[in-house]
């Protein structure tokens, strides 16, 4: 059942779908302890769940988590924010199960067993909220369909029909896509497809950072790297290999610049208190930000993306979107008034450090996500007040526009910042990671949570984004990616390079590679089943083993879809690891696409040896998993050609759901 309460005045954030009638005061399970600070009290066994993409386990108690979207490269456990802003918790333990949605734009804290060990707070930036609370019992038809399902999947369910339909992407989306902050030229690309070719490694797309633009500017072509770029396009799609570019929030203030023209002139900007234009800077130097709240602004940019639609780009993805600020022309102003009266001083211990961090502070400053306004459903507002809106806005005006301009066609969308809503619209990349074993690790748990969050198509950087990645990491962090819809090796200008051609053991790759072709017509079905029916496509075990106290603690195993289970290798220099298995299970044992091993194991640990060119799957009892032989893109899989392994079930019983 879903309840929803008002708190003082809220913004409609837009990120829920259904009409739910509004219930007097707050939920008698939050107690009001101040103006801005709930309290929930939880039982010594409960876990919580949700809150998306954040730092951290599954099992989200014993931390402070911060909704507000902050562009930060160092994804490490002492942080409070990440990208991206879900504000939805599950509080369970066997006897009770439920959900919360605190539906606010604005930064808001959840203090989970933080600051006492058995309360939950959430810390709101203003007493407005819609909060939603959300209990096993079904109210809808389409959460009907699991009557089945652990109180754990009832709510979220029930979340996922509140907020609507996840995004789908195209079937290519599922494809191994290469990327690099660092491709300069056409050349480079065809370089990147021919080695790909040479080494016989399957691939689906390939990304343009920020270089195919010219100057960084939105909706532009750097012609003397990319000449005749229809051509360059067509010439990739021949190969069934698709571009995909990367668009920025900013747009550069520069005469003549048509987006930037067309801005001023439609007043499509944010602006200041003072009603002139807001100048950030970013990636182009000076730039405007587009009020993507206003409809106008959603139709003229999302109008924009036909630019590259038109030259044949069938995918996107929106970064910067937070919106990230190098800094603004005033913060820049400050900074520089500050260090120029350091100047002739004796810096000591206090002043040096205030010297060294009026640099490092124009960056991303609060003070000037305070210093701009959007025009909001007929209203003037402070930028901070919606601040975890402006991805979601962005990706809207994109998805919004692909609905009008190619009805018939999916188109690949995803983003870096996002808020709940989005979902509808595109999905996530967890950002810049870095070739870090914890942060394979950070990945296998981070899924889970966007999941619950209606992100179903997500994924990390492969291999990591920043620092140097090693062979052996890469091999195992493609043995996890190979599970994840959005499956994309990227990383940053100056770090090693990772394309698979690139390492000795090259064949491996290839090998894993291969068994993720010829897992897809799986993964795209039980994506398509957990999108049609509100469901996770990626899975903790207590989703399924509510009642196995052992399956609920493990936070390195993961259900994806229906039939399988998957207990990665995260560390480095091991052989193989210990599994637990809550019921017997069928192990499948690859060697890239070459099922060696398929053995029947009975409940229990084990210590399973997997080595670094191998693959293994625990197939579920009474479970079918489908296989067909891999490709070199999707678009050559024969997916009628489908084998079938079973473990106590018939072939037939495994209905594919692939409009
Ligand atoms: O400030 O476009 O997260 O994927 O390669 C860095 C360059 C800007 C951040 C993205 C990353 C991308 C990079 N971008």
């Amino acid at each position: 059942m879903i309840k929803k309460y008002i708190l003082g005045e809220p913004i409609d954030t837009e990120s829920v779908v259904q009409n739910i009638e509004v219930s007097p005061g707050i939920p008698k399970e939050i107690a009001e302890v101040s103006e801005c600070t709930f309290c929930i009290e939880m039982p010594e066994d409960a876990r919580v769940y949700g809150l998306g993409e954040t730092v951290r386990g599954i099992n989200k108690r014993g931390w402070r988590y911060i909704s507000n979207c902050t562009d930060d490269p160092i994804h490490t456990e002492s942080k409070n924010s990440l990208y991206a802003a879900h504000n939805f918790i599950l509080i369970w333990n066997k006897k009770k199960t439920v959900g919360y949605y605190i539906d606010t734009p604005e930064k808001t804290e959840f203090d989970i067993g933080y600051t006492d060990p058995d309360r939950l707070f959430i810390r709101l930036n203003s007493p407005n909220a819609y909060i939603y609370e959300i209990t096993p019992d079904l109210t809808d038809n389409k959460s009907k369909a699991c009557e089945s399902d652990n109180p754990l999947t009832k709510v979220v369910r029930q979340f996922r029909y509140l907020i609507g339909q996840s995004y789908i992407p195209p079937l290519f989306a599922f494809g191994y896509g290469q990327s690099r902050w660092g491709y300069k030229s056409r050349e480079d690309i065809y370089s990147v497809i021919k080695e790909y070719e040479e080494a016989d490694i399957p691939l689906d797309s390939v990304y343009l950072d920020i270089d195919y633009m010219d100057s960084f500017k939105d909706f532009t072509i750097n012609e003397d790297a990319y000449p005749d770029f229809e051509d360059f396009v067509e010439s990739i799609r021949k190969k069934n290999i698709h571009l995909i570019p990367i668009i920025d929030a900013g747009v550069k203030i520069e005469d003549g610049y048509d987006v930037y023209e067309e801005g001023i002139k439609g007043d499509h900007f944010c602006k200041k208190e003072d009603g002139t234009n807001f100048v950030a800077a970013v990636w182009p130097g000076r730039v405007h930000f587009p009020d993507f709240f206003k409809p106008a602004t959603r139709e003229w940019f999302g109008e924009k993306y036909s630019f590259l639609l038109d030259k044949g780009i069938d995918g996107f993805w929106n970064d910067m979107n937070e919106p990230a600020i190098f800094y603004s022309e005033d913060g820049l102003r400050e900074a520089f008034e500050k260090i120029r009266s350091f100047e002739g001083q004796n810096l000591d211990i206090n002043s040096f450090f205030e010297f060294a961090g009026a640099v490092e502070a124009v960056k991303n400053s609060p003070k000037d996500y305070e210093s701009f306004y959007h025009e909001y459903k007929g209203k003037k507002i402070r930028h901070d007040k919606l601040h975890n809106l402006y991805g979601y806005m962005m990706t809207r005006a994109a998805g919004e526009a692909f609905e009008k301009l190619c009805p018939d066609k999916r188109i690949l969308m995803f983003s870096r910042a996002s808020y709940i809503g989005m979902h509808r619209y595109g999905g996530v990349w967890t950002g810049d990671n870095q070739s870090w074993w914890s942060h394979l690790l950070l990945n296998i748990r981070q899924l889970p949570g966007l999941n619950m969050c209606g992100f179903l198509y997500s994924g990390a950087d492969t291999g990591g984004f920043g620092a140097d990645c090693t062979e052996d990491l890469l091999l195992r962090w493609l043995a996890v990616s190979i599970f994840t819809p959005l499956f994309r090796n990227h990383s940053a200008m100056g770090t090693r390079q990772q394309e698979l051609y690139r390492f000795p053991h090259k064949d491996w790759m290839r090998g894993i590679i291969r068994l993720r072709y010829s897992l897809i017509p799986y993964l795209y079905s039980e994506f398509m089943r957990a999108a049609l029916y509100d469901d996770m496509f990626i899975k903790p075990l207590s989703f399924v083993y509510m009642d196995d106290e052992r399956a609920c603690d493990t936070e390195d195993q993961l259900f994806v879809g229906e039939s399988i289970m998957i207990a990665p290798v995260y560390t480095q220099n091991v052989s193989g690891r210990t599994v637990y298995l809550p019921e017997p299970m069928k192990m499948l044992r690859f060697e890239g696409d070459i099922l060696t091993e398929e053995i029947e194991m009975p409940a229990g640990d084990h210590y399973i040896p997997v080595s670094l060119k191998e693959v293994v799957i625990f197939l579920r009892h009474g479970h079918v998993l489908p296989l067909v032989k891999p490709a070199n893109t999707t678009a050559e899989l024969d997916q009628s050609d489908v084998t079938y392994i079973c473990n106590n079930a018939s072939e037939d019983s495994y209905v594919m759901a692939f409009p």
